[in-house]
């Protein structure tokens, strides 16, 4: 396939630690593809859905122990500790190589080493960077086909350079204990042992196009970025683009796709799908920023996905589709997850492959007794997609008007509120605060800073990377406006007062509008709110004028709560918060307490 050196003796040295019986180069072919599907399902590591329903879906299930990222096993191995933040795990990388060295040695005896050599970012676009997997799984093959551009014309792209993102991946024993994901930014390497699950061991994803892409784009002056990008149409067929951040499972696929409500639709505005996770970003010649989705595909949270909630997804998993530990319904060999419908399957096995009693279905306990785990999956072909951007394939990307940030609060946050400025607008994203989700290991439900949505992807200090988004502010002549969302409040009950989803949208005008200087708004301590009148309520029947105030409100008590929390956390990412984050904290503080 390639007589790049670098390439091979790399690959050289990783088959002589993994001792494979074969080594086999993924081309990027649907007969090679075809092949690995149906041994997969001769082996049961896949198997294949209704074909009629479902054409070329199938159906996996990891370990039961292996269903999430796992945070606490994820490590920065900087050479200085220093360099990899205080939020980061870190390994001495020395250590780190010799660590997993053992864990790695022989783990693919008897097994084929697949070579799959992909980019990130459409190949010949100024964004793209390319990357080599080297993985024991045909699943991990399969996903990668279809999240990232794979095949022949990448290694033909890389010639002879050793600018390749060098990935070595083994589901090995799916040891727990023994789980490791271990970045080396300074050596353009990723080290996956012991899982098979998709942030885990999809190396082009999370590992690459964040963590090591952060660190790149901070030394070479661009952005990678935790978030989903959209074009929002009006009917004079005008599109503007919003880049959005919230952290796992907090809505960026579903705000990606949204379908606008009917007074939107029918006076002619769309929605169109960019990205739903990644975005790289760079300073354009207009002095704008443009950004692009790096991935292929959408690795997307099942559980929620239906007709009402999120047509164009679940339309996207209609063919070419790898499903991840989501409920199997025997009757008809497909899929159901919780929320799909109202008709959940009476024959049919659990995401552990155990048969499965959907009355025994208790909301506190969703991992014990929902049919589909809470991060089951899809993964998914953007082109499939019936809203893909007509830019997604763009080699320049697509101007940003406005970037958003949001969590997951039942308090404290408001619906929405505006940045002042850039610097601001930075602040507002490294003070965000989310619940936790089923998307990682662990406790669900906590309150935990997570700035920018980056807390579990940044690849280096995180002062340093509050610093970097500083000091991209001053290279952008037309900086897109900074806004925070939340779509999360809840009453007393603990139901989510918004109605959310689709309704997104007569938010997302609002903002357009304040970018366009259409809309006026009021100052609070915390930044501008709407007026509740300028949030468009038209058609909606739960929502009034009061409850939309009540979305509004900034609860002076518990922001200074947060402020206090805010000051904990800055300490703890410790002396390279930049010192005008710290003023911005401090005008917030005086601005409550007025
Ligand atoms: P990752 O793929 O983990 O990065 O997640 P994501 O940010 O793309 O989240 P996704 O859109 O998949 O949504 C995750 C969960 O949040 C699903 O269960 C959705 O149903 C729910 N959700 C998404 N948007 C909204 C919303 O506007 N309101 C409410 N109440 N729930 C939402
Ligand atoms: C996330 O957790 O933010 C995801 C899924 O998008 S994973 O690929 O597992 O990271
Ligand atoms: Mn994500």
């Amino acid at each position: 396939m390639t007589t790049n050196k670098h390439v091979l003796s790399w690959i050289e040295e990783m088959s002589s630690l993994v001792s494979p019986e074969k080594i086999v180069w993924i081309d990027g072919s649907e007969e090679q593809a075809n092949d690995l599907r149906a041994q997969a399902c001769a082996t049961g590591e896949l198997v294949a859905l209704n074909q009629e329903e479902y054409p070329n879906c199938y159906l996996h299930r990891t370990a039961i122990n292996d269903v999430a990222r796992v945070e606490n096993r994820t490590f920065i191995c900087t050479r200085n500790k220093e360099d990899a933040g205080t939020i980061n795990h870190w390994m001495d990388p020395t250590e780190c190589y010799a660590k997993l060295s053992k864990l790695y040695k022989n783990s693919y005896r008897g097994k084929t080493m697949y070579v799959i050599p992909y980019s990130m970012g459409v190949v010949g676009s100024d964004f793209a960077k390319i990357g080599i997997e080297l993985t024991d799984s045909i699943y991990v093959v399969l996903n990668m086909l279809i999240m990232t551009r794979v095949g022949k014309n990448v290694i033909d792209a890389l010639g002879d350079s050793a600018d390749f993102v060098k990935g070595l991946h083994a589901v090995a024993d799916c040891d727990e204990e023994n789980r490791y994901i271990c970045h080396f930014p300074e050596d353009n390497t990723i080290w996956s042992v012991n899982s098979g699950y998709g942030g885990n061991v999809l190396l082009g994803k999370k590992c690459f196009a964040l963590r090591i892409a952060s660190y790149l784009g901070r030394k070479e002056g661009w952005m990678a970025e935790h978030m989903l990008i959209l074009g929002l149409e009006n009917p004079q067929g005008e599109v503007q683009y919003i880049a959005a951040a919230f952290p796992s499972a907090c809505g960026k696929t579903n705000l990606a796709m949204l379908i606008p409500p009917e007074i939107y639709k029918k006076a002619g505005y769309k929605v169109w799908t960019v990205g739903d996770d990644i975005a790289w970003i760079r300073v354009g010649e207009d002095g704008r920023l443009y950004a692009v989705n790096p991935e292929n595909g959408f690795f997307g949270v099942a559980p929620g996905t239906n007709e009402h909630s999120n047509y164009n997804a679940l339309m996207t998993t209609k063919r070419d589709c790898i499903f991840t530990n989501v409920c199997h319904d025997l009757d008809n060999n497909t899929v159901w997850w919780e929320d799909l419908n109202d008709n959940p399957p009476t024959n049919a096995l659990n995401w552990r492959g155990e048969k499965w009693d959907y009355k025994a279905y208790n909301k506190a306990d969703k991992v014990g007794t929902a049919g589909a785990h809470p991060n089951s999956r899809f993964t998914a072909k953007a082109e499939n997609c019936p809203c893909i951007s007509s830019e997604f394939n763009s080699l320049k990307g697509v101007p940003l008007t406005a970037i958003i940030f949001g969590g997951r609060r039942a308090k404290t946050a408001p619906l929405v509120y505006q940045s002042r400025d850039w610097q601001h607008g930075t602040f507002v994203g490294s003070i965000m605060a989310s619940e936790t989700t089923a998307a990682a290991a662990g406790k669900v439900g906590v309150v935990r800073r997570d700035p920018m949505a980056m807390r579990p992807f940044v690849g280096y200090d995180m002062g340093d990377y509050f610093e970097h988004w500083l000091n991209m502010g001053k290279k952008i002549a037309n900086p897109p406006k900074i806004f925070h969302v939340n779509w999360f409040r809840t009453d007393d009950a603990g139901h989510f007062i918004w109605p959310g989803f689709g309704d997104n949208m007569r938010v997302l005008m609002w903002i357009l509008a304040r970018c366009a200087g259409e809309v006026e708004a009021v100052e609070t301590p915390i930044g501008f709110v709407p007026k509740a009148e300028d949030i468009n309520i038209e058609g909606l029947a739960d929502v009034n004028l009061d409850t939309v105030r009540d979305l509004l409100t900034v609860d002076k008590k518990s922001w200074l709560e947060d402020v206090e929390n805010i000051k904990e956390f800055y300490a703890q990412i410790g002396g390279r918060v930049p010192a005008a984050l710290y003023d911005e904290l401090a005008t917030l503080e005086a601005n409550l307490n007025k």
